[in-house]
């Protein structure tokens, strides 16, 4: 087992690591920029090193800047959290050159998975359902037109490096195919420096369905069920819960399946995501993510098992701690992402939070760095809690949700709270009837996005 645990990261996943961390008895460093210097992450840890000024480039993905923390800390594992290093296989590589533990899957699997091409190719042969579409990349428009006249229109154009919906172009026509790929291919060689595009038959009204996966590296793995995240604006999650409302035990327990099965044959290290859309009964594989993710306090409070837990026991080389008959999932939960933002214009507003009171009671969690007195800097992304609620059923939970969003009092910025009691009201919300295209339409009609 590890010593002592450099967390690359910030904010409320810094928290959650340290946490684990603390839990099984290991020290803890902190890396911060010059903007974080007074966050709870540095306050907490048992160590804290300056990693540089507040922009990520030169703090938080400034890869010798945290070998150089490890050295002088005498970490011997990183934990990377999300965002930032955590699917950078090259960092993973360049640690275990230092041999530092990565607590994260084997750079192999960070790389293939970052390629939706490959990711897509493996998740095929590896048994999991996939949208119809190209064999690879297309390269000439000819090849082009006859693929997607196999898999019908309209199709999607995609960006092999691509994620978060950037380099993703709709044609509805064969007219519109040479365009869409051509613009796919101009803004995927300016976001990712690859302009390798692919095709996939386009699903008009999916819900987003992931399963959460554990794997110990050697052979073993596990499902811990799925969430639903289709309640996104812009590609950005705001609303996660699990299960889905859409899916009944025996679906959830075939797909969870397929996954975990998948993930043996890989022999997976560590805590990953498989990502589906879901339209008509049927699960689609879209891609693949290779770390702890935002929303995953989700499944901790279904299945009760801590899954930072599990990413440190298995990079140190231990077991999981659970087998897949250990495994129930209980009632129902819900998390709601506060952002620091107007909740209309969603316009960033960071600043000084000036009154900070988060609920409590049965079932309630806050996973939030936030305090009385903190001021949150304009460098990074706008998260500044996340609200998750337990109940036995799906009802109870959305009542307790509905109460704990009242009592959140943030002063001093804008929040997305507003935003959140409102969807909680919400009929189709209560009725779990939404796709991913549900809160973009409904934030449109209600005039709530300027
Ligand atoms: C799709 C799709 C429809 N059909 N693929 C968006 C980002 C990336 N995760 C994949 N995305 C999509 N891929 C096919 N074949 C619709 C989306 C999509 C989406 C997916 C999940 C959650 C929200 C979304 C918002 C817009 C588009």
């Amino acid at each position: 087992m590890f010593d002592k645990i450099l967390i690359a990261n910030r904010g409320e996943i810094a928290l959650r690591i340290l946490r684990a961390a603390k839990e099984l008895g290991i020290a803890t460093v902190a890396v911060h920029s010059t903007a974080d210097a007074d966050a709870m992450h540095v306050r907490l840890a048992d160590e804290s090193v300056c990693i540089g000024p507040p922009a990520a480039r030169d703090s938080y993905l400034n890869i010798p800047s945290i070998i150089a923390a490890c050295e002088i800390t005498g970490a011997d594992a990183v934990h990377p959290g999300y965002g930032f290093l955590s699917e950078n296989a090259r960092f993973a590589e360049v640690l275990a050159h230092h041999e530092i533990g990565f607590i994260g899957p084997k750079a192999e699997h960070i790389r293939t998975m970052g390629d939706k091409i490959e990711a897509k190719r493996t998740a095929k042969r590896l048994g999991i359902p996939c949208v119809p579409g190209s064999e690879g990349g297309v390269e000439d428009p000819d090849e082009a037109k006859r693929i997607a006249a196999e898999i019908g229109y309209p199709v999607l154009v995609k960006a092999a490096s691509g994620g978060g919906g950037r380099g993703m172009k709709v044609a509805r026509t064969e007219a519109d195919l040479e365009q869409a790929i051509g613009m796919a291919r101009s803004e995927a060689k300016a976001a990712f420096g690859d302009d390798a595009v692919y095709l996939e038959k386009y699903l008009e009204k999916p819900r987003h369905i992931e399963v959460q996966i554990l794997g110990d590296g050697r052979g073993n793995a596990v499902h811990l069920a799925e969430r639903d995240c289709s309640l996104q604006r812009r590609h950005q999650k705001v609303w996660e819960e699990g299960g889905s409302p859409a899916l009944n035990e025996t679906m959830r327990a075939e797909i969870g399946a397929i996954c975990a099965n998948a993930m043996k044959e890989l022999s997976y290290l560590g805590a990953g995501t498989i990502e589906f859309l879901y339209e008509d009964g049927k699960f689609y594989f879209i891609e693949m993510n290779t770390r702890i993710q935002v929303e995953h306090p989700v499944t901790e409070m279904i299945t009760g098992i801590d899954l930072v837990n599990e990413q440190i026991r298995v990079a140190a080389g231990g077991p999981l701690s659970v087998s897949q008959e250990d495994i129930k999932v209980e009632g129902h939960a819900i998390e709601c992402r506060i952002n620091a933002e107007h909740p209309a214009t969603f316009r960033p507003s960071p600043g000084l939070i000036t009154y900070f009171h988060p609920p409590g009671g049965l079932g309630v969690r806050v996973d939030s760095a936030a305090f009385q007195g903190y001021r949150i800097p304009p460098n990074y992304d706008s998260l500044i809690g996340k609200l998750i609620v337990h109940g036995r059923t799906r009802n109870e939970c959305l009542m307790r949700l509905r109460r704990a969003l009242d009592e959140f009092v943030v002063d001093g910025v804008d929040t997305t709270l507003p935003l959140f009691r409102t969807l909680v009201r919400n009929p189709d919300v209560q009725n779990g009837s939404y796709d991913i295209h549900w809160l973009e339409s409904f934030l449109a009609t209600s005039g709530l996005d300027a």
